[in-house]
């Protein structure tokens, strides 16, 4: 399915803001398809950029300068430059269209994009969906906001190719033309409140992702979630729902222990629920979806079983780390919202100790609260976010302040001692102490192992 071979960027001055890992990517597809790039970046060290460099991209380090903005024919933005900033804002009164990387990128796919968004859950189902349709056979590639930018993605595009997407609400918010033939949107609740200035801002960007579908198009949107119900239902593909709470006359439910395609007369067995090693019944959504796209695009059942099957999960969600003398390390470091700290603490029944903290962005801490009466012995607070988790939860459950990452760890080692659950699921963004939640997983991962080789 192409989309726009008349787009044609050879001459043209494109400034891409960002020099990090969506920017270095669309400065180099758009320098290779003849463009002149500025990439430019409020960073004054220098990125790694020693090929642009030879593809002739000039490099504008220390701020965005607004003359670099207004004189260009097209901009592009990396998911975490904000689009309200001064220079991007002045190009955009002068008539410069701004445009995201992933807009960018799928302007050149040859072809069909299959788009995932939602507050939780996106890359896991990203990824296990990339597993099931190469399983079938299919030519796939998985990138987007988990891995690869779709930018690197285009050199490897052709029309039988499915490109497997991670759709965030920064890159969605900046779309234009962007055309999923199917859309995924798993679940919605308040999340990156710090960067979008209100809930319905952030609803309105991740509905972006049906807005230039059609008929010949599918949805795929979680029946149980009546505000994912509520941003489809304004689209124009055919809904393909899947439910497990909600009784639903034809889409992907769970019956017998299997997950299943219903339709008005006939019922086909997809995935047994057997097949799935994943840690957290919350994860079964993710492979429904994932199950969904698979039926839509014809894998057969047996492919998309066997890349269930061997599906252990992604690092930094819901991975299990370790068991040190009966304690279970578990690092869920991208539960980085309320709500995905909720499902990942609403995964165990007791003995739990999570680490909640890091830099806040909005919801509401206390919908933890009852969740945790019911089922920890503690919690152990850390980052900035500490005097809000003490607000939030003290009087109802004991809360340990924890000066360092280390620390924190340790403390939530000795109070869950003999057999609780060491759970990371800060509820918050990582950016305070670490450089992004891989970084913070990667932490706790090391940490456990110095306690694990202490232990022994
Ligand atoms: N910068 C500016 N001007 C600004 C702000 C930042 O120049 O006003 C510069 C920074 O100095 C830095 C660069 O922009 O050099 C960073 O750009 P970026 O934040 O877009 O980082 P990338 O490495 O390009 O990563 C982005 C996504 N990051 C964000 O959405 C914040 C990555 O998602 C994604 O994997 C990658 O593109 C490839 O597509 C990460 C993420 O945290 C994993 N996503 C959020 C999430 O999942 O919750 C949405």
């Amino acid at each position: 399915m192409a989309r726009d071979l008349a787009f044609d960027v050879t001459g043209k001055r494109v400034t891409v803001a960002g020099a990090a890992r969506s920017g270095l990517a669309a400065a180099e597809l758009l320098a290779r398809r003849g463009a002149h790039v500025t990439l430019s970046d409020t960073r004054s060290e220098a990125p790694e950029t020693e090929p642009l460099t030879r593809l002739g991209v000039q490099l504008e380090l220390g701020g965005h300068r607004t003359q670099t903005f207004t004189t260009a024919d097209l901009i592009v933005l990396s998911p975490g430059v904000p689009p309200e900033q001064a220079a991007v804002q002045a190009a955009r009164g002068g008539g410069v269209p701004v445009i995201a990387e992933i807009e960018l990128a799928s302007r050149w796919l040859l072809g069909r994009v299959v788009a995932i968004t939602g507050t939780k859950g996106k890359s896991t189902t990203t990824a296990l969906t990339g597993r099931m349709l190469e399983a079938a056979g299919f030519k796939v590639t998985v990138g987007g906001n988990i891995g690869a930018p779709l930018s690197a993605q285009v050199g490897d595009s052709t029309p039988d190719t499915f490109h497997v997407v991670e759709a965030s609400s920064f890159q969605l918010e900046q779309i234009d033309t962007f055309h999923p033939w199917i859309a995924v949107m798993l679940n919605f609740s308040p999340d990156h409140l710090d960067r979008h200035p209100d809930v319905d801002a952030y609803a309105a960007a991740k509905a972006r992702i049906f807005e230039n579908q059609d008929a010949g198009d599918f949805a795929v949107v979680n029946a149980d979630d009546p505000a994912v119900l509520a941003i489809a239902r304004r689209g124009r593909a055919a809904m393909r729902p899947f439910a497990r709470a909600s009784s639903i006359d034809h889409g992907t439910v769970v019956e017998d222990g299997w997950i299943v395609n219903r339709t008005r007369d006939a019922t086909e067995r997809l995935v047994p629920l057997e097949a799935i090693h994943l840690l957290g019944p919350h994860l079964v959504y993710d492979v429904m979806a994932a199950a969904t796209v698979g039926a839509i695009a014809g894998a057969a059942p047996t492919a998309m079983t066997a890349a269930v099957n061997t599906f252990r999960g992604l690092e930094h969600a819901m991975e299990l780390v370790a068991d040190v003398r009966g304690v279970r390390f578990v690092n869920d470091s991208k539960a980085t919202n309320v709500e995905a700290a909720l499902r990942s603490i609403e995964s165990f029944d007791r003995d739990l100790v999570p680490i909640i903290g890091g830099r806040f962005k909005g919801g509401d801490l206390r919908l933890l609260r009852e969740p945790l009466k019911a089922r920890a012995r503690a919690v152990v607070a850390i980052g900035e976010a500490r005097p809000l988790v003490r607000d939030a939860l003290a009087d109802l459950i004991d809360v340990h302040d924890a000066n360092t990452f280390g620390d924190a760890i340790e403390r939530a080692y000795t109070l869950a001692k003999p057999s609780g659950v060491v759970l990371l699921a800060p509820a918050c963004a990582s950016f305070d102490m670490f450089r992004d939640y891989a970084e913070r997983g990667r932490r706790f991962k090391e940490e456990v192992k110095r306690i694990s080789v202490r232990e022994r």
